[in-house]
């Protein structure tokens, strides 16, 4: 009896497989969607912001969520201690003397890290500050 309940078991299972291998395509979400040619923007389109470090966190002057297409800046002020911020996905880096000018050109939610080693792990890397890409 239980031998049959087995066999059952994997009979289904084997179905199952065999329906999941079928259906492969769609399974690779593409990223290719270029960033549609930045066209119309001007001078006057830069959003600004400032974001002031202290040990251990980030603060900016207003909430940090801009519109696809927007010419960022972003400057950095060390109140407190020595930091630098980064995002790899956006291809950043904002250092007190060096503030950062980009085209936002990727939507979602990027953290902005802090990039200089300063104080311990936990603190360090606890350090970061959302920046909010919509479509
Ligand atoms: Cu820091």
């Amino acid at each position: 009896m239980k031998k049959i309940g087995l066999l059952l078991l994997a009979g289904a299972l084997t179905l199952g497989l065999a329906a999941c291998g079928g259906s492969d395509e769609g399974t690779t979400p593409k990223q290719s969607e270029k960033a549609a040619e930045t066209t119309s923007s001007t001078a006057s389109d830069v959003q600004e912001f400032t974001i002031t470090a202290s040990n251990w966190k980030f603060s900016a002057d207003k909430e940090l969520v801009v519109k696809k297409g927007t010419k960022v800046k972003i400057n950095l002020y060390n109140k407190e201690g020595l930091h630098s911020i980064s995002n790899d996905d956006l291809g950043i880096k904002v250092s007190a003397d060096a503030p950062a000018e980009f085209t936002a050109e990727k939507t979602g939610e990027f953290d902005l890290n802090c990039n200089t080693v300063c104080g311990a792990e936990k603190d360090h890397q606890g350090m970061k500050i959302s920046l909010k890409i919509t479509d």
